[in-house]
């Protein structure tokens, strides 16, 4: 198998700290997104939403999405230890939270910072170059966003370390990456938040953060 990446794309960072989590390797191809080689062959023909990372299986199937990736790897190649869970209802609650992290904060901000920043100007949706212009509600929305998922979890984040428990998981991962696009958009957690702050500074720890 094969991981197509691009260093300084976010989603293919979630795969290499999974990977730095796990202490593996795999083999890796870089793609250089911000070139465009994404949209050239034999890459357009291999993920037709022109995107990294990507994941090609020895049958040359290909699996994007960051997460998906994650799974399958923990599944078929690095089972221990575990960031999905390894119960019925962990593997639940982890997905549970990293969809709500997902949904609630990580695509919100990522729309708002491609919305934001002229770097995106005609790239505003990943995968694309095209005149589809930003949206200044769209930044403004993210905002919104983040702000009430933030107050959502602080109570829960109270007697928890890490978002699911005393465990790290690839709900974490999530967290992580919503904290570094906060910075982005230099967007500044409401010092009241005051469980939420110290689950960011405890992720900031994390060596597997370190890639
Ligand atoms: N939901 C996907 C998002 C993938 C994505 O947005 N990748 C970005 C890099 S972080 C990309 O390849 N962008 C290419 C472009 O904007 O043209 C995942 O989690 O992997």
């Amino acid at each position: 198998m094969k991981l197509y990446n691009f260093t300084l794309a976010p989603n293919g960072r979630r795969v290499k700290i999974f990977l730095k989590f796990k202490n593996k390797e795999i083999p890796e191809q870089e793609i250089n997104v911000r070139e465009g080689e994404q949209f050239k062959e034999p890459f357009k023909s291999m993920n037709p939403f022109n995107c990294v990372p990507f994941l090609q299986l020895d049958d040359n199937t290909i699996i994007s999405e960051s997460i998906s990736i994650c799974r399958y790897l923990e599944e078929e190649h690095f089972p221990e230890p575990t960031l999905f869970g390894s119960t019925a209802k962990m593997r639940a609650y982890i997905d549970m939270w990293n969809r709500r992290l997902e949904l609630d904060g990580y695509s919100p901000l990522g729309n708002a910072i491609r919305n934001k920043s002229s770097f995106f100007v005609n790239r505003v949706l990943a995968g694309t170059r095209n005149d589809i212009k930003q949206m200044p509600e769209i930044v403004e929305r993210g905002v919104q966003m983040i702000e009430l998922l933030f107050q959502r979890i602080d109570h829960h984040l109270e007697k928890n370390k890490f978002i699911c428990g005393e465990q790290f998981t690839i709900a974490d991962i999530t967290g992580y990456s919503i904290f570094k696009s906060c910075e982005l958009l230099k967007f500044e957690i409401p010092k009241t938040l005051s469980n939420t702050i110290r689950w960011r500074d405890t992720l900031y720890k994390q060596d597997c953060f370190d890639v």
